[in-house]
């Protein structure tokens, strides 16, 4: 291990000790940088790395909102504004219990190499509350996110910082958010959080864009395999946004996706999620106020496999959709067991390091969440361009810009991973494709 690396990580480790969502990723980045930074002494003259790991600046607040009781609540709020070499810091929102400065920082850290792969103008950050959404009253989900906004907007704007959503944040929130920034500020800066509704700046497919950008992602893969999407079953967890839109996509190009998992246990469709009916159903569970995947199973007739994980279920594919860390050693090996030759990541980190050296280990090709995933954020830079220009641009046009971007984030990740002899390596060449433009940048924009 290159020397300047391992001194970068004994100290990350040091001064994070207690963040280990964060180390999980400072780890699986750096470790995959080493190649390059041998070859590149200019990094650590510049303490790039001490630089990349470091966010430029963390935001915590108290937000306080009032239940449909009249009684009142305490959150935490927090903005990570982790790069901003590349454009204004841009990354989602997350409303759920389990937030916290680690996962953030996680997240935000990830977020600065995928929005550098995206080709799009645009830093990384990342924010939310340990907010739980979970069977909140509408009126409760608008006064939350008013208290929320209600401090976030000093922080942010079309040129500084730009919001979206995550896990816990869709349109409803984001549309609130917007009417709280557009009151408080009476400037229609609409440029300043994406995901937005049709009716006020939000870009056509942007809902759709983090699943599709995932297919289009692994379309690359399977056309470098000799190989094809049609006729291959799908093993998914998960059944929020990011689910649903992979799931659409997986019909039309001729798979099936077969699990849809949730806290509570999943759901085994042998038939799969293929038709509108089942497609659109999990738009209307979601749209229910005590939401779980359940009610999918029952609506439907199928068994529900309560308090398990999908993994166990034969597939060709494995796409974890739900969220960080859902995939350790134990999940890895049934994953291997079955002998797919596929596991893409589309949650983030939805993988342990070691579970992802299994994987790997077994012969399964690996694609990394911030290469796969990254479909959702570049749409979201597009709704930032057609904002600032005033302008809408058609779903054909959104259509075709992901399709180009997804193709492109695969080519580099793999030109990249070629370049240091690591062969068809998509994870080390994502984080090294990723980081050369970041410290390119950050190099020439001086020291601070
Ligand atoms: O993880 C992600 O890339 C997101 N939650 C989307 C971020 C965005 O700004 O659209």
């Amino acid at each position: 291990m290159n020397s300047y690396v391992q001194k970068v990580l004994d100290v990350t480790k040091a001064k994070n000790a207690n963040e280990p969502e964060f180390l999980q990723t400072v780890e699986e980045v750096l470790t995959s940088l080493a190649p390059v930074i041998d070859k590149h002494p200019e990094y650590e003259a510049n303490a790039l790395l001490e630089r990349l790991v470091e966010p430029e600046r963390l935001i915590e607040f108290r937000v306080v909102w009032t239940d449909d009781a009249g009684k009142p609540h305490v959150n935490r709020g927090y903005r990570v504004q982790f790069n901003g070499a590349l454009g204004p810091y841009k990354g989602g929102l997350r409303f759920h219990p389990t937030v916290n400065l680690s996962i953030l920082k996680f997240l935000g850290f990830e977020q600065v190499l995928k929005n550098s792969l995206t080709t799009l103008p645009i830093g990384g950050g990342k924010g939310g509350s340990d907010f739980d959404p979970h069977g909140k009253s509408d009126a409760e989900i608008m006064r939350f996110c008013q208290a929320f906004m209600t401090e976030l907007y000093r922080h942010i704007g079309p040129d500084t910082d730009v919001p979206a959503g995550d896990i816990g944040v869709g349109g409803r929130e984001v549309g609130y958010l917007f009417g709280q920034y557009r009151r408080i500020k009476d400037a229609y800066e609409n440029g300043v959080l994406t995901g937005k509704g049709q009716t006020f700046g939000g870009s056509l497919l942007r809902p759709e864009a983090t699943g599709y950008g995932a297919l289009y992602y692994a379309q690359q893969v399977f056309e470098h395999e000799h190989d094809s999407i049609k006729g291959k079953t799908f093993v998914l967890s998960g059944y929020g946004n990011v689910t649903w839109g992979a799931a659409k996509k997986i019909a039309e190009l001729g798979g099936k996706a077969v699990t849809l998992s949730g806290h509570n246990g999943y759901v085994y469709d042998p038939e799969g999620i293929v038709t509108e009916e089942k497609i659109n159903y999990l738009l209307t569970m979601r749209g229910s106020r005590d939401a779980n995947i359940k009610m999918y199973a029952d609506h439907f007739g199928l068994e529900f496999h309560a308090g398990e994980k999908p993994w166990a279920v034969k597939g060709d594919v494995y796409m974890p959709c739900a969220t960080q860390n859902e995939v350790g050693m134990e999940e890895a090996k049934i994953i291997a067991a079955s002998g797919a030759k596929y596991y893409f990541e589309v949650a983030n980190m939805p993988t342990s390091n070691e579970a992802i050296a299994y994987l790997k280990d077994a012969g399964m090709i690996v694609a990394p969440s911030k290469a796969v995933n990254a479909g959702g954020v570049a749409v979201s830079a597009l709704e930032m361009s057609q904002n600032s220009m005033r302008y809408q641009w058609t779903e054909e046009e959104v259509d075709a810009k992901l399709h180009q971007i997804m193709k492109s984030i695969h080519d580099c990740s793999a030109e990249a991973a070629e370049k240091y002899g690591l062969g068809y390596d998509l994870i080390a060449g994502a984080n090294i494709a990723g980081f050369e433009k970041v410290a390119t940048a950050m190099i020439a924009q001086g020291w601070f």
